[in-house]
């Protein structure tokens, strides 16, 4: 059976699932945008566990226990800064899709939430990047059969919007 894709809107942090993905930095331990979030949200252990990874390179993922959120599991993974798109910006962000899956799977996480990766603070337009996410993930999922659900995470529902067409597209 195929894993079940699906888009909405919400905080990510809130979500109840096996594994959540953070769009982080280098260090693991940025301040800003959905990172900020999952780091207040995970607790003081979570920030020490991303400490203690020390740093991921970008397109790269590690996994951490999700301490105080209802996840069980928050994948950290690193996006590529868009600099016009010449720059490898969509392997890199296609190998963060792709190594999230991989990391959670091996976890034994069922079920597992993206943010969209890289479309903030990184500056990835965001029809392209969502474009990647689909695709990706889509591409990657036969390759771990224990996965039985991906949910793309929006945080507005412009954004929601277009996830939803894409994968209406292209079911
Ligand atoms: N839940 C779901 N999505 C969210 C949330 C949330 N709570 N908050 C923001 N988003 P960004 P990046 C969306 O900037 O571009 C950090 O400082 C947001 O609307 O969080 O990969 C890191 O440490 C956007 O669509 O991540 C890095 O330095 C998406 O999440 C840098 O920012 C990603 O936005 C990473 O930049």
């Amino acid at each position: 059976m195929s894993a079940q894709l699906q888009a909405i809107q919400a905080d990510i942090t809130t979500l109840t699932v096996d594994a959540i993905v953070n769009a982080a930095n280098p260090s693991l331990l940025g301040g800003g945008g959905v990172s900020g979030a999952i780091l207040r949200a995970g607790g003081a252990e979570l920030i020490e566990a991303c400490r203690r990874l020390g740093s991921c390179d970008s397109g790269d993922a590690k996994l951490t226990p999700g301490y105080r959120l209802p996840a069980r599991y928050v994948v950290h993974t690193v996006g590529p800064v868009w600099h016009g798109g010449q720059q490898q910006e969509a392997e890199l962000l296609a190998s963060c899709y792709r190594r999230a899956l991989e990391v959670a799977a091996k976890a034994g996480a069922r079920s597992l939430a993206f943010p969209s990766i890289s479309t903030g603070i990184f500056g990835y337009p965001f029809e392209q990047a969502a474009v990647i996410a689909v695709d990706t993930v889509r591409a990657t999922l036969p390759a771990f059969p224990t996965l039985e659900s991906v949910v793309f995470c929006c945080f507005s529902s412009a954004d929601l919007q277009v996830y939803t067409r894409l994968l209406e597209a292209r079911d």
